[in-house]
């Protein structure tokens, strides 16, 4: 075994000593990003809670405590962001306010960093209570961090509306992160962007499994031998839910098989092709659940058919409880999945091939355990906490050492 290997496999609080010795000063941190199911407010949140583990405080700002934040936490503190509802605007605000409650809380704990997720709005409030610190308040502001997740820039990849504004909040902002090189590289090219962008890809800390695959099972009335494909996400049109099902319909007419969605979002708009496709019986669903780990350990495998994915966390998710994944080879999730590896990658809209790959993973035991422990293995060594959370500190400090 490689000596990098060794180290990635040290116990996580021992990984985590070793970041401290990258930053020895505690900092302050404000963490803002969507308080919802998603995958930045995820990698935002868990960030923030290893950041205070090692002594930093960490304040969580946004418009509703986030969704896997514990309520008492040592470091962890969250202020609520106040959205008003005057008549006079037609539109409730929501960058106006959270601006100033940036400010509220830099003047009340010297930030020494506003770290957002996500361009708009959340680094445009930023750069906005920046100014209102330094013109207004005469004191020290705070740097501002925009880490990217995606849906800015692919949003605006179809819509230049908002392109002078993502434009000015990222290039303003002292330090850029994107969560895969896919995603660096399409902001330089969609954007007036020269500043460097540091690729800190997204990690995850598998949570403890406390229901059993058998409990789980049980509780959906599956049969031990069902095969169980799961998908987690918010169903937007980018995860081409219609590919999804149409997949699945292909596979459940040669399989004993169920298709299990963890979902975020509304499923009703796909409910008459499933039922067109007569496999709304065979479709488990469960909304907004809370022990996402349990259901995605109790199934056999995941399947994401989006037409683009700055890197996938739920891909990264399911891969880390040893569930292979196939998924398109769209946007970042190649630096996720290495085709036949870790995992089997298709061509957006590919519907055969994804159908022939579920059939291989039912059909070929030694792939699916092979695909099963490398994708384990990259998901617990190469993207894992103790690597990210170190980088975000060595990229803090770096940015807090610039003028
Ligand atoms: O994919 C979504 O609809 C949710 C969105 C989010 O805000 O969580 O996901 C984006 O950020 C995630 C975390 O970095 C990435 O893992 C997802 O790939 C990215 N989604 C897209 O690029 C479509």
């Amino acid at each position: 075994m490689t000596r990098w290997l060794l180290i990635c496999r040290q116990p996580l609080i021992h990984q985590l000593e070793i970041s401290k010795m990258t930053i020895t000063k505690k900092l302050k941190i404000g963490i803002v990003c969507y308080p919802t199911v998603g995958g930045s407010g995820i990698v935002a949140t868990q960030l923030g809670i290893a950041l205070a583990k090692l002594g930093h405080k960490i304040h969580f700002i946004s418009y509703q405590r986030p969704f896997r934040l514990p309520t008492q936490s040592k470091n962890i503190y969250f202020h609520k962001v106040p959205i008003n509802t005057y008549q006079l605007f037609r539109y409730p605000d929501y960058t106006l306010p959270l601006a100033v409650t940036m400010t509220d809380v830099h003047t009340k704990y010297k930030l020494d960093i506003m770290h957002v997720h996500y361009a708009v709005p959340h680094a445009t409030a930023a750069l906005l209570a920046k100014q209102i610190i330094t013109d207004h308040q005469k004191i020290k502001p705070f740097k501002v961090i925009t880490t990217l997740h995606g849906t800015d820039i692919t949003l605006v990849g179809n819509d230049q509306s908002l392109k002078p504004v993502i434009c000015y909040s990222i290039g303003k902002s002292d330090g850029i992160t994107a969560v895969s090189k896919n995603l660096a590289t399409e902001t330089k090219k969609i954007f007036c962007i020269n500043n460097p962008i540091e690729v800190i890809y997204n990690f995850y800390s598998p949570k403890k499994i406390t229901k059993s695959p058998q409990l789980i099972r049980r509780e959906l009335g599956l049969n031990k031998n069902t095969f169980v494909i799961s998908h987690a996400s918010n169903l937007r049109p980018v995860k081409r839910i219609p590919d999804l099902l149409k997949i699945f319909s292909q596979v459940e007419k040669k399989h004993d098989a169920k298709l299990l969605i963890l979902s975020g979002g509304d499923f009703s708009p796909y409910l008459p092709l499933a039922k067109k496709l007569k496999i709304e019986k065979k479709i488990i669903l469960k909304q907004n659940v809370a022990d996402v780990e349990n259901y995605l350990n109790a199934a056999d495998c995941g399947l994401y058919t989006s037409d683009h994915e700055s890197f996938g966390m739920s891909i990264l998710e399911t891969m880390s409880y040893g569930k292979p994944v196939l998924a398109t080879r769209a946007g970042g999730v190649p630096e996720v999945i290495t085709n036949r590896l870790n995992g089997l990658l298709y061509q957006v809209g590919d519907i055969n091939g994804f159908t022939s790959g579920i059939d291989e993973l039912i059909n070929n035991k030694k792939l699916w355990q092979n695909i099963s422990s490398e994708g384990k293995i990259k998901a617990e060594h190469y993207f894992s906490a103790a690597k990210m959370v170190k980088k975000y500190l060595d990229y803090y400090s770096k940015i807090l050492a610039q003028n």
